[in-house]
């Protein structure tokens, strides 16, 4: 799958988009697990769930939410093989799934949550473009910043295909940073280290070039993605890179710190 893909032709009607919309909102809102949307409706495509997503960003924009950024997700070898994908798909992040640092983040609002460790990009100024590169990325970028993903599947067992999991904005549920904003020119992001640790345990470590080779790449990748939906990176954007480990499920009363090398730590509990 390449960025030119995704310019493909939509299949389902704007009722059909609509009514998909109110089935991820109400699964997102209630925390329960459905069915992937393709059981119902086995024609519809990537740009379909994109189409479903970007309607979903709408409504919460008209409720009065303020989206601070985007995901890239499947950023890694494994995830994108597991879904037959070469680019990442994108989903977009709003200011109240932030949770502080330290904080206690409940999961009777999820429904089967994960964590994953990453690097989040803080942008100074616009990127846009199907050829956005690294440098670019690079010379963009404001600071980065320690981050733990928390995402929840909305669908059941975790089984989905690509348009539903883009539909449902990417698995995205909350984000937690933390640790030392630092300069990009200041970190080799290319081989950093992070160790996850969960009630004291280590449960997961990686290397920062598990994602996309690069994280910056992986945010070069949005961009294109964005490109190829119409949208650019305005300038302040928040973006979420990519889960350098696997993803790790947690429960009530887990504690999870993950320690970025340069970058300081990242702690939570679940309640
Ligand atoms: O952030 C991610 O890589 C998750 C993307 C969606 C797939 C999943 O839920 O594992
Ligand atoms: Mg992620």
């Amino acid at each position: 799958m390449t960025t030119a893909a995704l310019r493909m032709q939509r299949q389902l009607a704007d009722a059909d988009i609509s009514s998909l919309c109110d089935r991820v909102f109400v699964a997102q809102r209630d925390a329960t697990a459905i069915p992937k949307l393709t059981d119902d409706y086995p024609q519809m495509t990537l740009a379909d769930g994109y189409a479903v997503q970007f309607e979903l960003l709408r409504r919460h924009m008209a409720a009065g939410q303020r989206q601070i950024g985007w995901k890239a997700g499947l950023t890694s070898k494994a995830k994108m093989d597991q879904m037959g994908v070469r680019v990442p798909t994108v989903g977009f992040l709003l200011a109240d799934m932030f949770r502080p640092e330290t904080s206690t983040i409940r999961t009777d609002d999820l429904v089967h949550p994960r964590v994953e460790c990453e690097m989040a990009f803080v942008t100074k100024t616009r990127l846009s473009g199907a050829n956005c590169s690294r440098e670019e990325v690079l010379a963009a970028t404001d600071f980065i910043v320690p981050a733990v993903e928390i995402i929840d599947s909305r669908f059941s067992g975790f089984k989905f295909d690509l348009p539903s999991v883009v539909a449902d904005n990417s698995s995205s549920a909350r984000y937690v940073t933390g640790g030392r904003a630092r300069l990009p020119m200041d970190v080799d992001m290319s081989t950093l280290g992070v160790v996850m640790e969960r009630n004291g345990e280590p449960v997961a470590m990686g290397s920062s070039a598990a994602v996309a080779g690069h994280p910056a790449d992986a945010v070069a990748l949005v961009v294109k993605v964005l490109d190829s939906l119409g949208e650019e990176l305005p300038a302040g954007s928040f973006v979420m890179s990519g889960g350098i480990t696997e993803a790790i499920a947690v429960s009530p009363g887990d504690h999870i710190g993950v320690r970025f090398q340069e970058l300081g730590s990242v702690a939570m509990r679940f309640s």
